[in-house]
């Protein structure tokens, strides 16, 4: 059996499968893209996006990191599942997972590449989105309970890039989401979250290095 991960570091998209391949205990082989100049194997794997992450099993290609992580939990079934089993919270994983990905990237990159009133739009538009995922974890160690899964693997990508949006948009996300950060070094206790995600500095010298390169 065969896994290879094309991936890019820093990507809070590649981090998810990372930590999913982790919790899976999945051996691949990890191929850093160069998203500049990406390799032939990319664009034939995922030629309708071109974007990192692909997941190639046995030669055949997944992209998109939710249906990536979905697909992992399929396949490598194990007694751990990352989606709940019950179909409603099931449901409720994906629309919060889909929330995510509706607001919080965006958001996230408004505030390292806009000023003045759109910044502060975007900050604006990032904590209030961290506030209703907030109150969806509620008292809760993990958002579907007990047990770390999809929901928490979604967001807890975003954490590597906190100090980042943090720095970039001088505010506190401790301040207006205390309840968030528990959460995150709950997660990072795991050791599939810890050795996944991307070393914070790391992302902030990638934004340093892309503010530079665009002229931001
Ligand atoms: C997003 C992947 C993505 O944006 C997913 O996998 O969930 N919905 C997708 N990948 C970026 C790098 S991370 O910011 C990417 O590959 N970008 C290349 C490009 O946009 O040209």
């Amino acid at each position: 059996m065969e896994v290879i991960l094309l991936d890019v570091y820093v990507s809070m998209f590649g981090m998810r499968v990372r930590v999913a391949l982790a919790e899976k205990g999945v051996q691949y082989e990890y191929r850093e893209e160069n998203l500049a100049d990406r390799s032939p194997l990319l664009l034939q794997m995922n030629p309708i996006y071109k974007k990192i992450p692909v997941l190639i099993h046995n030669g055949n290609p997944v992209c998109e990191s939710l249906v990536i992580v979905q697909y992992i939990d399929e396949v490598w079934k194990g007694d751990s599942p990352l989606l709940p089993s019950d179909p409603y919270q099931r449901a409720r994983a994906r629309f919060w997972v889909d929330f995510i990905d509706k607001k919080l990237f965006d958001a996230g990159r408004g505030i390292w590449t806009r000023k003045g009133q759109e910044q502060e739009a975007a900050k604006k538009e990032f904590i209030d989105a961290l506030k209703l995922l907030e109150g969806e974890l509620g008292d809760k160690p993990y958002f579907s309970g007990d047990t770390f899964g999809f929901l928490d693997l979604a967001l807890i990508s975003y954490y590597s890039w906190f100090d980042t949006y943090e720095t970039c948009g001088s505010f506190s996300i401790e301040e207006h989401c205390p309840k968030l950060l528990p959460w995150a070094k709950r997660c990072m206790e795991r050791e599939s979250v810890s050795k996944s995600l991307a070393d914070p500095k790391k992302v902030y010298e990638f934004v340093l290095m892309m503010k530079k390169k665009y002229g931001i």
